[in-house]
């Protein structure tokens, strides 16, 4: 049975849908590779070929090279602000019309489904374009003087990093409490555009089963958490999810 459209969205995934109270949906980096933004697996292209992500995105690779480190979220930010919110991330705003909650969590730090019109976007992993003090914790806003490439905070002259959450470094409290009620209190589970590689946000999917949720999966590739899903919706979400927006909301 299909419920309609040309990728084949299962009937029985459109009725859990049309009869959830509360969808939980976990986004990565896949629901912008359609705007354009590398993600994190596929070789990213230049100058940064040549270096891991994981290396990259630690407190330890800023502490010893804070230039580098900025010129790799520099290029990120450029990417970022070229890019525009993907049929994908539209979908999402008007999936949220349609089912009486939807909790959006996102791996991603580019700032596109707010863009798209998400609200209340719990940033699991920070944001790419808010900067923080690296000795106050403060978040700092407005323009900042660089010295050797690294920008300083106004008031101690500390360098600023950007706000994202390195490997290594702990869950925002607000987001992982966000996250943990939204496993917990949902009925249908999405996890959209993501290897299911990075921990603890990849534990999600496995919490909200625990708690009667069936997961969906929407990914082109087989990931660690397929074997887990109880469906998988093999392609892009940029298909995809407008398609199931379609079966639930014809026309
Ligand atoms: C922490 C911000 C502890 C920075 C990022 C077990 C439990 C807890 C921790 C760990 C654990 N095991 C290991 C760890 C450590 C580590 C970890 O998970 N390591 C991995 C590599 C094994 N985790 C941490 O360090 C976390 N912190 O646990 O701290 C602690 C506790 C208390 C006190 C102190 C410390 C922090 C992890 C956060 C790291 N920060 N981002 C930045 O961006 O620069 S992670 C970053 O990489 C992204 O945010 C994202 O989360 C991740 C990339 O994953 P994806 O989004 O899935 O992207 P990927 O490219 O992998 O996959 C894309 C997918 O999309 C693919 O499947 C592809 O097929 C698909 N796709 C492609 N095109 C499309 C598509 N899908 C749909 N449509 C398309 N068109």
């Amino acid at each position: 049975m299909r419920g309609g459209g040309d990728v084949g969205i299962p009937a029985a995934l459109v009725e859990a849908v049309r009869h959830c109270r509360h969808a939980c949906v976990l986004t990565g980096a896949g629901v912008s590779a359609e705007s354009g933004v590398p993600t994190f697996r596929e070789a990213a292209t230049g100058l940064w070929a040549k270096y891991d992500p994981l290396t990259l995105a630690t407190p330890e690779a800023f502490l010893e090279d804070p230039a580098l480190v900025w010129r790799w979220y520099n290029w990120r930010r450029e990417i970022v602000a070229e890019a525009e919110p993907n049929p994908g991330h539209h979908a999402l705003v008007r999936l949220a019309e349609l089912v009486p909650r939807l909790s959006l969590i996102t791996q991603n730090v580019d700032g596109l489904h707010q863009r798209a019109g998400s609200r209340d976007v719990i940033e699991f992993h920070g944001n790419l374009f808010v900067n923080r003090c690296q000795v106050e914790g403060a978040v700092v806003t407005g323009h900042a003087a660089e010295i050797d490439g690294v920008p300083r905070c106004p008031t101690c002259g500390g360098h600023l990093r950007p706000g994202v959450v390195w490997f290594g470094e702990a869950i925002p409290a607000r987001a992982l409490d966000a996250a943990a009620e939204a496993c917990e209190a949902c009925d249908v589970f999405f996890s959209i555009g993501t290897s299911a590689l990075v921990w603890p946000a990849a534990g999600l999917a496995a919490a909200a089963k625990a708690s009667g949720a069936i997961v969906v999966e929407v990914n082109p590739d087989e990931t660690e958490l397929s074997g887990n899903c109880d469906f998988r919706l093999r392609g892009k979400s940029g298909r995809i999810l407008p398609e199931l927006v379609n079966c639930l909301a014809p026309g």
